[in-house]
């Protein structure tokens, strides 16, 4: 049975790696299981067809014969659970990498995507500068823990694992802001996430098909 995933016909960033889809084609490419994709459009992800996929009607789904599903934190976890590589067998070591996968959603991305969304919709709102700071500061204190946490380990709890694939991937969402290299050893724990093999194999897949998106006139 294939697994398909979807995916942004054409991502909003131009595929830099910051659609969702990244995260699940790393998790796979990290397990070495082989999947295809069905692109969508923006329209496309409103209509009937993927909101009986996607009740939020967003990217990326996940479908492998008659299971489907949705949240990347959910899939990643999926995939992990079935395949070796991603999770410890030792069952405390498992259930902390699966507490960094919840703190990487639920604790650390919650106020980067705050700051995404300060930046990119409220961007001419005359209340923008006084707000700013406060949702860069937001940011700061939780890099600011996860820094002291990490010290200079390679990764967050041993050996790589679906937390730390989850963690860096939130991580990528910060690294244009600048904010991340206040925090040297978290820029390179980014660094050491990007420069996985199966990373540089899931980034180049989803900047493939961006890059022969056909462009606005
Ligand atoms: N919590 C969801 C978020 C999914 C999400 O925000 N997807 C974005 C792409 S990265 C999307 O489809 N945005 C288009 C939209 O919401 O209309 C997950 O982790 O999968």
């Amino acid at each position: 049975m294939t697994i398909t995933i979807t995916a942004f016909e054409r991502s909003p960033d131009g595929g830099k790696g910051l659609a969702r889809d990244t995260r699940v084609r790393w998790a796979l490419e990290e397990v070495g299981q082989s999947y295809a994709v069905r692109l969508v459009s923006f329209p496309a992800m409103k209509e009937p067809a993927h909101l009986a996929l996607h009740p939020f009607g967003q990217i990326p789904t996940y479908e492998d014969g008659d299971l489907t599903l949705f949240e990347t934190g959910s899939i990643v976890f999926h995939i992990a659970a079935r395949h070796a590589g991603l999770l410890p067998d030792d069952a405390n070591a498992r259930a902390r990498a699966i507490t960094w996968m919840f703190a990487a959603l639920n604790t650390v991305e919650p106020p980067i995507l705050e700051l995404g969304s300060a930046r990119l919709l409220e961007g001419d709102k005359p209340w923008q500068e006084q707000r700013l700071p406060l949702v860069q500061d937001r940011v700061r204190v939780r890099l600011n823990q996860l820094s002291v946490r990490l010290g200079d380990a390679d990764w967050l709890d041993g050996a790589f694992s679906a937390g730390d694939l989850l963690m860096a991937s939130v991580l990528l969402r910060v690294k244009a802001s600048g904010l991340l290299d206040e925090f040297p050893n978290l820029a390179a724990y980014l660094a050491r996430g990007e420069a996985r093999p199966a990373y540089e194999r899931a980034f180049a897949a989803q900047l493939a098909v961006n890059a022969s998106a056909p462009r606005p006139d």
